[in-house]
């Protein structure tokens, strides 16, 4: 008897298996002409349920109907994380707050995060995504994924946990951290397949190697690793160390999180799930598309989603898109590898943070002075954060231990806002370098991963 599984697991030209053949090999042509259908759909749904598109669409003067074909595109608004962040927390859903069963949000954002929500259905096509996403890497029935990304508001988790699922595979959910335990865990349970970010597998990788087990004593076989910008040069030391194929994968909250975009066994860029997302590189200065194969921000509009539908969200993610076919026989553009933001996010160990994030925790302390820097730099392949703050002299005739209270207080009320450890470094006043332009308040000493 096969399973309902089996029946989609078909073979791919690269060594992996498509969850969904059909949606996944559909003709340029047709999957044009589906994103269309779809787009008009979700701009309905937006004008009719979200204000905020309603006002912004009236403003421009367009109606869902008026767009007919790809070009159109270029005429509706953008979204930005500011507008979602203004919306907080429900102001964007399309659906009622009672159709949503599932509430993520962004991670480490202060004040009001981006949430997102699914309904029923949304979640349905996210579980598909995934399973896509962990079938091109040739996971099937029978494998045991050990899922570390952190579980919570936090995407990642969830999100694999639930594409899992639906392909029926046996998922281990043992979340992020405590790197003994996750190697016991793989190698007694017979982990197959591994899913955290790049930084956290290497992390996972040197651990291994420091307790004398060889990649041959790891049951790897593939890994699914993303949240965080990494390269091929690490990707070869990870396969080294773990034993395993490794995989990139991408996505971002607003879009509802990993899914978006992720690599088959040929490893030559991340396919976009080109039907359920509309992709555009876009020049970030002058907002106009970019023709494939140019370096600019990538932008999406979701296809299917429909509590919270999205229009043209600027994801700041600088990048390429690739429309020449795959090896694999998937159909879809991929997307580079991202070389970097158009904004000032830092993506310190998977988690997001803005540097204005830690200036308004600083500024909220009367005796630290308005002069910081936010120092990033690796330790092995973890990320490790400082923030060098200066405070007024008086600090300073203080004893040791008040000192050192007052230090603890400041990484405490900066990890209530980011949930992220970071070392505060208490400074003379005037020891920070002053710039005579603008202000260097980030020094990043990471080199590319
Ligand atoms: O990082 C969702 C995710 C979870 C992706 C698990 C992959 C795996 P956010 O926390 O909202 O969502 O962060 C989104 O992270 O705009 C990129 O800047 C960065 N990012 C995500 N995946 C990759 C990747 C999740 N594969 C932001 N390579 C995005 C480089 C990535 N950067």
């Amino acid at each position: 008897m096969t399973t309902a599984s089996e029946e989609h697991l078909t073979k791919d030209a690269a060594g992996g298996l498509y969850w969904q053949p059909a949606a996944e090999t559909l003709p340029t042509r047709q999957l044009g002409d589906l994103q269309i259908e779809r787009l008009r759909a979700t701009l309905e749904n937006a004008y009719e349920n979200v204000p905020f598109y309603r006002k912004k669409l009236d403003e421009l003067g367009v109606k869902p109907g008026d767009v007919t074909c790809h070009g159109d595109v270029a005429d509706l608004p953008f979204t930005t994380k500011i507008d979602l962040r203004d919306h907080y927390p429900f102001g964007m859903f399309a659906s009622p707050r009672e159709d949503v069963v599932r509430v993520h949000a962004s991670s480490g954002t202060t004040g009001n995060p981006t949430t997102v929500g699914y309904t029923r259905g949304d979640l349905d096509v996210w579980a598909d995504l995934i399973a896509r996403t962990l079938a091109a890497g040739g996971v099937a029935p029978g494998d045991l994924l050990q899922n570390a990304f952190g579980y919570g508001l936090f995407t990642g988790g969830l999100g694999l946990h639930l594409g899992a699922e639906r392909l029926g595979c046996t998922v281990v959910p043992i979340s992020g951290g405590n790197t003994e335990r996750q190697l016991k865990i793989m190698r007694d349970f017979g982990a197959t397949a591994l899913s955290c970010t790049p930084s956290y597998a290497m992390y996972l990788a040197d651990a291994a190697r420091d307790r004398g087990l060889r990649p041959e004593d790891l049951p790897l076989r593939v890994g699914f690793h993303g949240a965080e910008p990494w390269t091929n040069e690490l990707r070869v030391q990870i396969e080294a160390g773990l034993g395993e194929h490794a995989l990139d994968i991408y996505g971002l909250s607003e879009m509802g999180g990993p899914g978006v975009g992720y690599e088959c066994l040929c490893k030559a860029g991340m396919h976009v799930s080109e039907d359920h997302y509309l992709a555009e590189i876009i020049d970030p200065e002058t907002l106009r598309p970019l023709p494939y194969g140019e370096v600019g921000e990538l932008v999406f509009t979701t296809l299917s989603r429909v509590a919270q539908p999205l229009i043209r969200y600027r994801t700041r993610d600088l990048c390429t898109l690739i429309a020449e076919p795959c090896a694999c026989g998937r159909t879809s553009v991929r997307m580079s590898k991202p070389i970097g933001r158009s904004d000032d996010m830092l993506i310190i160990r998977g988690v997001n943070v803005f540097p204005s994030q830690i200036e308004e925790v600083l500024m909220s302390i009367p005796s630290i002075e308005p002069h910081y820097q936010i120092v990033v730099d690796r330790k092995g392949y973890l990320d490790i954060i400082e923030v060098w703050v200066e405070v007024g002299e008086d600090i300073f005739a203080e004893t040791m231990g008040d000192l050192e209270r007052f230090q603890r207080s400041v990484q405490s009320q900066i990890y209530n806002v980011l949930n992220i450890q970071c070392a505060v470094k208490l400074k003379e006043p005037k020891t920070i370098q002053r710039s005579e332009g603008k202000a260097v308040r980030v020094v990043d000493r990471r080199k590319a991963l």
